[in-house]
């Protein structure tokens, strides 16, 4: 029997207060696992960067076995490994013209608008709505693939992706590490991505960190995750994640499938250089 561990924190009282979002992270444990993982989420939220909580909220649920789905992990294909993308000694978010490298937020669009249907006018639209919120939002937005526009209804809260581990962590992290690569954001982001890219109707996806000492971010479509360095200046606390649609996907439908199905991912693979 495995239990859903949910840890969400804010500063200035609950979320649905107006408190400012902290943190929040989750996993699929044992039952053994889950004094350890508690205390670990609780000193998360006590020492996070974005500032000290003052409302945490832990939620556990235990999970029957039948409700289990498994999904197999993105391919890590940042720019240590990805033949078409080259080195991408980006330095800075903001656009550049040739013979400077390209941006990070334009390696991005050249990444999803080559290898999927999503348009640069979609891409570009969808990025300035994101970037230009007051506050990022705890969950992510719904995007037209075509046109950029925002489908979810869902507001500042958007559509958060829960109830996801990796099926077996140590030998995630074992893989992660051996090949290179380390750290719970980049642990925790793809778990989330592999789940998000299993969703019906969603064709790629955009991620800035919203912790403010965290700049790298990623795209993913496909099979693939591209890890993305300087996606924002150092020090902002704005980020949040952007899934770009289908526009005749159901749109409750991916918001169901992405906050309700029990999944778990199978380690990463690499292969060897
Ligand atoms: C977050 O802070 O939730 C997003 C983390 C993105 C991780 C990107 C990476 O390191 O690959
Ligand atoms: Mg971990
Ligand atoms: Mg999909
Ligand atoms: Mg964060």
């Amino acid at each position: 029997m495995l239990y859903s561990i949910r840890m969400r924190a804010a500063e200035g009282g609950p979320h649905e207060q107006g408190g400012h979002h902290i943190s929040g992270a989750e996993r699929l444990v044992t039952k053994e696992e889950l004094e350890q993982i508690s205390s670990e989420l609780v000193h998360r939220a006590l020492t996070h960067s974005k500032g000290c909580a003052d409302f945490i909220r832990i939620t556990i649920d235990a999970i029957p076995d039948e409700a289990i789905h498994r999904i197999p992990c993105l391919t890590i294909a940042d720019e240590q490994t990805d033949g078409h993308i080259g080195e991408v000694p980006t330095t800075n978010h903001e656009a550049t013209t040739p013979p400077l490298p390209l941006s990070s937020h334009q390696q991005a669009e050249a990444l999803l608008t080559t290898h999927t249907a999503i348009t640069p006018v979609a891409f570009r639209r969808a990025v300035s709505q994101l970037v230009s919120l007051p506050e990022s939002m705890r969950g992510a937005m719904l995007v037209d693939m075509r046109t950029g526009q925002r489908l979810d209804p869902w507001g500042q809260r958007g559509v958060r992706v829960s109830r996801m581990s990796f099926a077996d962590e140590t030998a995630a992290i074992t893989a992660l590490n051996a090949a290179g690569y380390s750290g719970v954001h980049l642990e925790e982001a793809l778990v989330l991505a592999s789940k998000v890219l299993s969703a019906p109707g969603v064709v790629g996806e955009l991620c800035i960190s919203d912790d403010p000492d965290y700049t790298t971010g990623y795209v993913s479509y496909g099979s693939t995750y591209h890890r993305l360095h300087h996606m924002k200046p150092v020090g902002s606390p704005l980020g949040g994640r952007l899934f770009f649609v289908d526009a005749t996907a159901d749109i409750a439908a991916i918001k169901n499938y992405l906050e309700t199905t029990v999944t778990l991912v199978n380690p990463p693979t690499f292969s060897l250089q």
